[in-house]
């Protein structure tokens, strides 16, 4: 099964929407197997973002990553990465289109609330910079024969 690393970021946890995008992302089937708030230090959001690093909105990206706490979140699923990413929307919140997460909710691209890692490799390295193997879960759920066809 494939995983992904979830960010519910600063504004999220502001603005008191986390419920409401973890049961987006519940409701569509995906398998929480990872979740924990915290507040990001610049070497770990560095880390995070350093494909991004050349880029001119790089600093202020850091500043606001880092800016309060947030939720961090494992998912787990069949096409989890696409499943996510085509619920999260459009980068930029104007280009998102309504019914996603940023479509329904954000105005700014540098505010806009949630972040899910792009391919596999990606997610592993983002999954490992969060979490222990440990605090990642091994269950099993019933519903999944119900959202998963075999
Ligand atoms: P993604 O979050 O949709 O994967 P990325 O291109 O990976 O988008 O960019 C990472 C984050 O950097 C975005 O979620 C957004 O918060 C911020 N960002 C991207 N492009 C811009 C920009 O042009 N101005 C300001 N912030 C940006
Ligand atoms: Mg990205």
């Amino acid at each position: 099964m494939e995983r992904i690393l979830v960010l519910l970021k600063p504004d999220a946890v502001q603005r008191g929407v986390c419920g409401e995008i973890i049961g987006r992302l519940e409701k569509r089937g995906l398998k929480l197997i990872a979740m924990k708030m915290l507040i990001m230090d610049r070497d770990l959001a560095r880390k995070h973002y350093a494909a991004h690093v050349d880029k001119a909105f790089f600093e202020g990206l850091i500043d606001f990553i880092t800016s309060g706490p947030l939720v961090a979140l494992v998912a787990e699923g069949r096409n989890a990465i696409e499943s996510v990413r085509s619920t999260m929307g459009a980068t930029d919140p104007l280009h998102a289109s309504p019914g996603t997460i940023r479509g329904d909710y954000a105005q700014s691209v540098g505010q806009n609330l949630i972040h899910g890692s792009d391919s596999q490799k990606a997610a592993e390295a983002e999954i490992n910079l969060f979490f222990s193997t440990k605090e990642i879960m091994d269950y099993q759920r019933e519903m999944d024969k119900w959202v998963i066809e075999s």
